[in-house]
């Protein structure tokens, strides 16, 4: 049979896969790949079109039957509808049995992720290294975003791609990780099975409080109270300003030294509360190797959320290209390593199947005047009106420390314009250069123009909010291959309500930096905690 045979046969044939069927069995080499190649193409077009027939006629017919319609599709009430994968809810770990499905589902996924080889990207000791790690630079490891705008972000994928691998090893379809809501006093206590050393949910690597039960002493609660960063309502900031989500940059880093306020408080608190003196979560190295962590960070994932829901503007930075397109490197449940960007992650149940259990509680119109209010641009103008003095910056040890800030104009009558000035706009305290000393499991309470012979209490007027040195410690930095030098850490207290009425001092402010132990097993050292360059404060407009 010649060529040119062949293709007239093809083109007369009223039963092409027969031919084909002879022309694979009978042709050489060259004639056998024309032959497969076109067959084939053939062949699928007329099965592609009698499908696209059934699917025509489908809807109309009101008649649908599942192999009728495309592939991705399914028959609903007679219409071939996108099939939409399954949306997991994110459930409070409190609301949930002790011994039910979802903890039981859990810690198995957690037990089958732990005995796989820490080479195996699914493996638990793998996907922690991915956050810090001191074991050496293995492939996509130490890539945890801190300090940043990306923060927020990165962990939302971090957490995305780990609960895919967790579900398939829990051999659970149903898997979805619990959040812990600490914002809750009476939630504070974790559940009986992460505090049970049989369980997969345990490690004794924490505050020895938090294994016994024993909830933080009351006069800590500010450290579980998301309220202050609910209040800010730009996602991000530049400079010496304050924000939700953190300072603006243009690539991610592992320790950006401009944390948001969600990331300082709660975040950061948390973290060192139940780390103690020792414990893994207080170290940015360790941390996601305590169960935990994964509650911890999916509470923090959900308050993004919720701080969304405020509207008045809260937007998230979908203006920004580099948040929005920079890209993060994961692995999926397959081990097969997936790249992913801000854009990708915007909304969680349409983009990444997944959603908490407290979501839509916000109204449409909510919805609306965030969409039409959105100004998560940060453009703050920050002038400084005062920098605390002595080039050595200040030590901070186990007794209060109090700086003075001479001012070199007067504080702008924050009552007369309160109705007036922006929501993110007033008077700023910036901590510059905060550097822990190796120390763990200890915070700062941070005090504005408190009267000499008064106890600093959290609940006076005076408190401004607190400082964490989660990764702002000396192990943080060796474990993010730093050595000693970490980018400065800057973070800023929005003062404007403790400087209101509490002018008396002139052109002064006083800053009272108090110590809280966060360990009751240990005492704290008489030693330096931790370090501050200097500070500042300034008018942000
Ligand atoms: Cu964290």
């Amino acid at each position: 049979m010649t060529f040119d045979r062949i293709v007239q046969v093809l083109t007369e044939s009223t039963s092409r896969r027969t031919v084909l069927r002879s022309l694979a069995l009978g042709m050489s080499g060259r004639l056998l790949t024309l032959g497969g190649a076109s067959g084939l193409a053939v062949e699928d077009k007329a099965t592609a079109a009698a499908r696209q027939k059934q699917h025509n006629d489908c809807p109309r017919s009101r008649r649908c039957k599942k192999r009728c319609c495309r592939r991705g599709e399914t028959c609903k009430g007679g219409r071939c509808v996108k099939k939409q994968p399954p949306v997991h809810v994110r459930r409070s770990v409190h609301s949930l049995d002790e011994s039910g499905p979802a903890l039981t589902a859990l810690a198995r996924g957690i037990a089958v992720m732990k005995a796989r080889e820490s080479s195996d990207p699914t493996s638990w000791i793998f996907q922690a290294n991915i956050h810090g790690t001191n074991d050496g630079a293995g492939a996509n490891w130490n890539q945890c975003t801190h300090g940043s705008f990306f923060f927020l972000a990165w962990h939302r994928m971090y957490l995305y791609w780990f609960e895919r691998i967790l579900r398939k090893a829990s051999g659970n379809p149903s898997l979805a990780l619990p959040y812990w809501d600490y914002s809750e006093s009476d939630q504070r206590i974790v559940p009986r099975p992460f505090r049970t050393p049989s369980s997969s949910l345990y490690v004794a690597q924490r505050n020895a409080d938090v294994n016994a039960g024993q909830p933080p002493p009351a006069e800590n609660a500010w450290m579980f109270d998301h309220s202050p960063a609910f209040e800010t309502v730009n996602f991000f900031h530049t400079g010496s300003g304050t924000s939700f989500g953190g300072l603006q940059v243009s690539e991610a880093l592992h320790s950006g030294g401009g944390a948001g306020q969600l990331e300082n408080t709660p975040h950061n608190q948390v973290h060192s509360w139940v780390g103690g003196g020792s414990g893994w979560m207080g170290t940015v190295a360790m941390a996601a190797r305590d169960p935990l962590f994964w509650l911890h960070h999916a509470n923090i994932d959900r308050l993004w959320k919720r701080w969304l829901d405020q509207a008045g503007g809260r937007a998230n930075p979908t203006g920004d290209g580099d948040w929005m397109n920079d890209t993060f490197t994961f692995f999926d449940e397959n081990g097969t390593e997936v790249t992913m960007s801000g854009k990708q992650i915007v909304d969680t149940a349409q983009q990444l199947n997944y959603r908490y259990d407290d979501d839509g509680a916000a109204s449409g119109a909510a919805a609306a005047r965030r969409e039409k209010g959105a100004s998560a641009a940060g453009k703050q103008s920050v002038k400084e009106l005062g920098k605390s003095k002595g080039a050595g910056g200040v030590d901070l040890g186990t007794d209060p420390v109090t700086v003075p800030i001479g001012l070199g104009a007067a504080l702008p009558d924050a009552g007369a314009s309160s109705t007036e000035r922006r929501a993110d706009a007033g008077v700023v305290l910036t901590l510059e250069g905060i550097q822990g000393t190796g120390v763990l499991g200890v915070a700062f309470e941070v005090y504005v123009n408190l009267p000499k012979d008064q106890q600093p209490s959290p609940r006076d007027d005076a408190f401004v909010g607190g400082v964490s040195l989660f990764g702002l410690q000396l192990q943080d930095a060796a474990a993010m291959g730093m050595g000693h030098t970490m980018m400065p850490a800057a973070l800023s207290f929005d003062i404007t309500g403790a400087v209101a009425g509490r002018r008396a001092s002139g052109r002064e402010v006083t800053v009272t930096l108090v110590p809280v132990n966060l360990d009751a097993s240990r005492r704290l050292p008489k030693a330096p905690l931790a370090h501050l360059d200097s500070l500042v404060v300034s008018i942000v407009q």
